[in-house]
């Protein structure tokens, strides 16, 4: 073999071996699988024939640059107040969270938010203030839906609202007894959580309406579950918390357990998470009812038993439900929702008010 011959052997075989590793690199991470088609070209992804899946129509949502204090995770916000659960909850006070930073994620997920409130019989008085100081105040620059409970659609007066913001009135029975009417409302967002606000919006908030909105209640009190600490009680001992303290009750809770005691006027979550507290709290309720007993404090017993096993995610702090005639402690930076003082005498029947004042004595609420 001449030398020029062996020059072209050799370079063939160089050829060969470098052909040779390109396609070694290009298939080493290839494991055979029967469905594996495999296409001979240089892509290196794989393409198995079922490709499609449920996390293809996922979005890629991010936030755009913006300009804030850096957190420091050795300085926390607020040491005067509890900001978080022992099952990490946050409780939301002001000066916690970023609400900008919050505006920004729930507007990306284009969150509609559902408001349930009752007015009936002579409570319909207090439906003015509650919508125009909501119109105000609450989730401002939101898709809101204010359901109005009521057993006098009359009464409701015509209130012109912002943009993305609209008025359901819903008409329902009253019920002769005033606990009742309290109470009945757990069935009554449960059943329309189920045929009505799950089409409708993302999350309830379920609150009184002998109530007005003074500062700004916004996105950051959405969660899965949340409950509102009662202002009488945040910083209670457990003993003294007015929990349904018969064991014959469905809504009963010993001396020795308990987080918070939470207020009747202020929860709410996902419509699914709302549905499945007012459902409990109905059926507690019809239990007891069944046995002739009636917890102590009505609804907020049982809202209280329901916290107690299924932890809220998200906490209120009394921000988010002081009377008005309660005065403001030092920790109190903002009174965002106040619960208006009623004329008893003109809302309330004479004998109603009387159990109520007995029970408030005995309790020192
Ligand atoms: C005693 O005569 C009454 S009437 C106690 C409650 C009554 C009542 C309550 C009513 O006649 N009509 C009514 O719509 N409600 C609803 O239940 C209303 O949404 C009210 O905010 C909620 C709870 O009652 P409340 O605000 O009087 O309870 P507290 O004093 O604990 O905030
Ligand atoms: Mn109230």
């Amino acid at each position: 073999m001449s030398c020029e011959k062996k020059w072209i052997f050799v370079l063939l075989f160089v050829m060969a071996l470098m052909m040779f590793s390109f396609c070694w690199y290009n298939m080493r991470s290839i494991t055979w699988h029967p469905s594996l088609v495999f296409h001979c070209n240089s892509q290196p992804t794989i393409n198995y024939v079922n490709t499609s899946s449920q996390f293809d129509l996922l979005k890629q949502d991010f936030l755009h640059r913006m300009l804030y204090e850096k957190p420091n995770a050795l300085s926390p916000p607020r040491s005067d107040v509890l900001m978080m659960t022992p099952w990490f909850a946050p409780i939301v006070w002001n000066g916690t969270y970023n609400i900008d930073i919050l505006n920004t994620q729930f507007h990306q997920k284009n969150v509609s938010i559902g408001i349930t409130v009752f007015a009936i019989k002579k409570y319909t008085v207090f439906i003015k203030t509650f919508i125009e100081t909501a119109e105000k105040f609450f989730m401002v620059g939101h898709k809101v839906n204010y359901y109005i409970f009521t057993d006098r659609v009359g009464d409701i007066p015509n209130i012109t609202l912002g943009e993305g913001r609209q008025l359901v009135i819903l008409e329902v029975p009253s019920y002769k007894r005033w606990q009742e009417v309290s109470m009945r409302r757990m069935e009554m967002i449960r059943d329309h959580a189920r045929q009505r606000f799950v089409n409708e919006v993302d999350y309830l908030v379920c609150v009184d309406v002998d109530m007005m909105f003074s500062d700004d209640v916004g996105v950051e009190i959405l969660s899965h579950s949340f409950g509102t600490l009662h202002p009488s009680f945040y910083a209670a001992s457990r003993t003294r918390f007015t929990y349904e303290r018969r064991q014959q009750s469905t809504a009963y809770i010993p001396t020795d357990e308990g987080d918070f005691y939470y207020a009747g006027g202020n929860f709410g979550g996902t419509v699914e998470e709302v549905y499945k507290l007012t459902n409990f709290c109905h059926n507690a309720m019809m239990t007891d009812k069944g046995n002739n007993i009636e917890a102590i404090w009505h609804d907020e017993s049982y809202l209280n038993k329901y916290f107690l096993y299924h932890k809220p995610t998200k906490i209120l702090s009394p921000e988010y439900l002081w009377p008005t005639n309660f005065g403001a402690p030092a920790f109190l930076k903002r009174r965002r929702f106040a619960a208006i003082p009623k004329n008893h005498n003109a809302i309330r029947n004479k004998r109603a008010l009387r159990d109520y004042s007995r029970n408030k004595q005995k309790f020192h609420r």
